[in-house]
């Protein structure tokens, strides 16, 4: 083995991991092996001089299809091709592995102590340390059973040795993080030390993580009351007295606390400590205004001498939900209706986690205007939510549905398996754990304690009595659907009730299931289909042939075989339909965006059009934001973060002052997101024909609101074919605040009464083959660089028009020259545009930090060509 690497796993024998009470420390590595191939007793492999030379080198987290692929036993570029993914043989996983580290620690003085602190062990463990067994799978059960175990008495000077036997994980039947109908699933289910273990060391009192409360609710305050909670627990036998002390930090200075407490032996108490802030600052929603952290850092101490130390951040917003006369659920966030934009959040497949990744996709979530992820039961690592609180992303934590978690007499979620004793247990404890995670994160909206079910009573009790003790400070939501609730919790007001599957624009407009009205929990048409330079990575040539000529094949990267979403038969018959035969590939694609944009637009402009109605659309979950590996559906951009065809029909009806024409009623809205934009604006309403010719031409002048949307124009007719353009300008600085081109014909005919729970079919097709038919157009481009600094590149694209013909749906592509490879992440202003005659249409794109780059065009009718390259 490389010396460097073999250094990192061999800790100095000098240096102790925890030399000092208050001192916390992550296991920085592992050895990891199938217990398959160890002979030994895990007593003797767990004694510090077991030789485990020859096992796998893994980090401090990762599951075991994590660490073989780290270990390049598998690769990834090799498992994601095709359906390679079904070559690994599940056997190997059928059996527990091991993970074991060795850390240098000392036998603490006498009255301190040191703790080993789990935070979930997929599907359950037994640990053991220096040969002794200090915990067993009958309590350290489950991804999320965060656990603290004292193991002082084992405790050896010099080298430790820690061994986890992770068992094998059945998502029917053990807590993990299942993926349902998602994707296939990962070969070993997630099994393993998914995440960091942890060595505490402490003084005779301990400190648990810091929760925190405010009064602020929403009003203006000079003032807001503070209260941070500190459980402390006396380890030794005899009465202790001491002191918890601490600050509360901010820019604007330190404000201290303190405390005194006094223990019996053994005793566990809650120290509240209140402060005021004065002049408090207010943390936002990104779009709504900053977010400004405060720190806690507070210890306890006894005789001067300190015991335990804990810190965390927090914000100060106030979050509240209501349900109304209909039952829909809505939110509130520091007083504003808040109307839920968001999407389902995917980790990886194997769970491997890589915060620069989360830090683009949160970014990418900030870029198309949404502001809320959903999290179904895959709660993530610490360090997802310290991103969403310094982003501004507000997140729906909660549990998941399909498997062990839902468990009920009332259904058949986890294949009839339904809870024992001592699932109740592994079911508190990993609601516990959860809460005081989640507990001070100022970007949590609520936590959804069931998704498609709705927990039974004990379960109901158990969480919410867990969330209660974790002094939750946010909404706690039944289930994500409609089917039931618990009597203590009441209806959740969200509807579960589809789409997944494709519909078209006008399903959104109306009055029935996932159409715009209440708040729906996940739904869309299904779409985020890949542009070619993605599909390429993981379909084999006749997976690609498959996509456009076979349009009923079953496809190993759409979900899961056994789901009614293995096939884009219902998609592709409305592709075919609306905008004609695919004639090659490219033509596939092509379309493909076409419908993939029109479907994200329509879902999120019909609940922002719908915000103040008589029954508001109070907030809409797009199912889904990413894919946990590379997909064809079901994400608004590409497993390789590629954004396309979804993800900026997304961004057009997500914008924050947006102009929107509603298909049935063919009423143009103007849409306010903002708290603060008030003033003039200016609609212009063109209509336009197939051949360019300007049809008529309104202009609406108006005041905008803030928060709501209001009709302010009527079409009195609609063409069989043709585009409408509506233009929102702010008169006074003569900005464009929206442009929003759409293409109409006759609109679909649905057949809601045909409706199931993942689809409404549709009788009469749209008709836009027209569209395919254009004349060729030529544009005249401009392409220049704005900016180039450390942070990256900004480059300007105009395109003009040189003919009367619109030019369709142009794609704009940002390449590196070097490697001809789409730069990733990207950020465009616009994209899929279409220009008319008499126009100039401007965009940006802002990209990371490259040597060259150059900027290709294409599109339905114009040619695919470079228009601009740089350096
Ligand atoms: C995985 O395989 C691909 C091609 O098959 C290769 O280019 C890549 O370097 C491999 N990755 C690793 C980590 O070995
Ligand atoms: C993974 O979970 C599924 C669903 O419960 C189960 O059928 C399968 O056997 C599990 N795989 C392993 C390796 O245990
Ligand atoms: C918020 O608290 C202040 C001060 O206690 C009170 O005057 C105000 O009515 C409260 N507002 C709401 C919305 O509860
Ligand atoms: C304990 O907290 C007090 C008050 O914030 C602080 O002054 C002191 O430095 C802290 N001690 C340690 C060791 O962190
Ligand atoms: C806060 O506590 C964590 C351990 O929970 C520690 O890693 C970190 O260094 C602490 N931060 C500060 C500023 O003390
Ligand atoms: C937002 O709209 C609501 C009506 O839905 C209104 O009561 C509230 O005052 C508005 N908020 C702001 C900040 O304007
Ligand atoms: C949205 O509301 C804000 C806040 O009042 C206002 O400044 C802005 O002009 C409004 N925009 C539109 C399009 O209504
Ligand atoms: C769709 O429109 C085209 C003209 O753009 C027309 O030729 C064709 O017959 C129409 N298709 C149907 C099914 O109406
Ligand atoms: C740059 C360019 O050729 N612009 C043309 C756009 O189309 C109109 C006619 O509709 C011409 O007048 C412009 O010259």
């Amino acid at each position: 083995m490389h010396p460097l690497l073999l250094s990192l796993f061999l800790p100095s024998a000098l240096a102790a991991l925890v030399p000092s009470p208050g001192d916390t420390a992550i296991i920085p590595g592992w050895h990891l092996q199938s217990s398959l191939q160890v002979t030994a007793s895990l007593s003797k492999l767990s004694q510090p001089n077991a030789d485990t030379s020859s096992w796998h080198r893994v980090g401090s987290r990762g599951t075991v299809m994590a660490g073989l692929l780290q270990n390049s036993i598998y690769n990834e570029t090799d498992l994601f091709y095709g359906d390679r993914l079904n070559s690994i043989d599940p056997s190997r996983f059928q059996s527990p592995w091991i993970y074991r580290s060795e850390v240098t620690l000392h036998p603490p003085p006498r009255g301190e102590h040191i703790l080993l602190v789990t935070h979930g062990v997929t599907s359950r463990a037994d640990l053991f340390l220096n040969g002794a067994q200090i915990a067993s799978s009958a309590s350290q059960q489950g991804c999320y059973g965060g656990h603290s175990y004292d193991i002082t008495p084992h405790i050896r000077s010099g080298l430790n040795a820690i061994l986890v036997q992770a068992y094998p994980t059945d998502y029917m039947a053990d807590f993990g993080q299942g993926f349902a109908d998602w994707n296939p699933y990962p070969p070993d289910n997630g099994t393993g030390v998914w995440r960091n273990v942890e060595i505490k060391h402490t003084g005779m009192v301990s400190l648990a993580p810091l929760r925190v409360l405010t009064d602020y609710n929403g009003t203006d305050m000079e003032q807001v009351t503070v209260s941070v909670r500190a459980d402390v627990t006396n380890r030794g036998n005899g009465p202790v007295t001491g002191v918890v002390q601490g600050a509360v930090q901010s820019e604007d200075g330190s404000i201290p606390f303190s405390s005194p407490i006094s223990l019996r032996g053994g005793e566990s108490t809650t120290v509240s400590v209140s402060v005021a802030v004065k002049n408090p600052r207010i943390w936002w929603p990104a779009g709504w205004g900053l977010q400004p952290l405060y720190t806690v850092h507070a210890n306890v101490t006894i005789q001067d001498q300190v015991a335990d130390r804990a810190n965390t951040t927090f914000g100060i917003r106030s979050v509240t939900s209501a349900l109304s006369r209909e039952s829909d659920i809505s939110f509130t966030v520091n007083g504003s209706p808040f109307r839920v934009r968001g999407a389902g959040y995917a980790p990886d497949i194997f769970l491997r986690f890589d915060a620069e990744r989360v830090r683009n996709i949160l970014q990418y979530v900030l870029d198309m205007g949404l502001n809320t992820i959903r999290l179904e039961g895959k709660l993530e690592q610490p360090e997802l939510y310290d991103l969403a609180d310094r982003m501004g992303v507000m997140v729906m934590a909660g549990w998941e549905c399909c498997d062990k978690w839902e468990g009920w007499e009332y259904n058949d979620e986890a294949g009839g398996i339904k809870w024992d004793d001592a699932d109740y247990k592994t079911a508190e404890a990993s609601m516990l754990h959860e809460a005081e995670q989640l507990q001070p994160h100022p970007s949590v909206l609520a936590f959804l304690v069931g998704s498609d079910y709705w927990p039974n009573d004990r379960a109901t009790a158990i969480y919410t009595s867990a969330l209660r003790r974790m002094d939750w400070p946010n909404p706690i939501v039944s289930s994500a659907a409609q089917r039931g609730y618990p009597s203590k919790l009441g209806p959740s007001g969200m509807k579960m009730l589809g789409p997944y599957d494709w519909v078209p624009p006008n399903y959104w407009y109306g009055s029935q299931r996932g159409a715009a009205f209440g708040f729906g929990s996940e739904q869309g048409a299904g779409v985020g289909t890949p542009e070619l330079s993605s599909l390429r990575r993981f379909l084999p040539s006749q997976d690609l042939d498959a996509l456009w000529k076979r349009p009923d094949a079953g496809l190993f990267h759409m979900s899961r075989s056994d789901s009614q979403f293995y096939t884009r038969s219902i998609y592709n018959a409305a592709l075919t339909a609306r905008y004609g035969a695919p004639s090659s590939l490219s033509d596939y694609l092509w379309k493909a965006q076409i419908m993939d944009y029109e479907a994200t637009r329509a879902e999120f402009e019909a609940f922002a059009v719908r915000q103040s109605a008589p029954r508001p659309a109070t907030g809409v979950i797009y199912w889904m934001l990413n894919s946990a590996w590379p997909n064809l559906h079901w994400q608004l951009f590409d497993y390789y973060l590629h954004p396309a065809g979804a993800y900026f029909g997304a961004k057009v009806g997500l914008r924050m002052e947006h102009v929107v024409y509603d298909p049935e009623s063919h009423e143009v809205h103007l849409i306010n997101h903002s708290l603060d934009q008030r003033g003039k604006r200016v609609v212009t309403i063109d209509r336009i024909d197939q051949q360019g010719q300007q049809i008529s031409t309104e202009e609406v002048s108006t005041d905008t609101l803030p928060n709501t949307s209001k009709p302010i124009a009527r079409l009195k007719t609609v063409p069989e074919m043709g585009f409408l353009r509506l233009i929102l300008q702010d008169p006074d600085t003569k900005t464009t605040l929206s442009r929003n081109v759409y293409w109409l014909s006759a609109t679909d005919k649905l057949d809601w009464g045909k409706s199931n729970w993942y689809t409404t079919p549709v009788t009469e097709y749209a008709n836009f083959t027209g569209l395919s038919s254009l004349g060729s157009v030529e544009l005249v481009t401009t392409v220049t660089m704005q900016e180039k600094s450390k942070s990256g590149l900004t480059i300007e694209v105009t395109l003009e028009n040189r003919s009367r013909t619109p030019a369709f749906f142009v794609h704009l592509m940002l390449l590196d020259s070097v490697t001809q490879d789409e730069v990733v992440p990207v950020y465009w202003t616009d994209n899929y545009v279409t220009v008319f005659a008499e126009e100039r249409v401007r965009v940006t794109v802002q990209v990371a930090e490259m040597s060259a780059w150059k900027v290709v065009m294409v599109g339905g009718n114009v040619k695919r060509r470079v228009i601009g390259e740089g350096k």
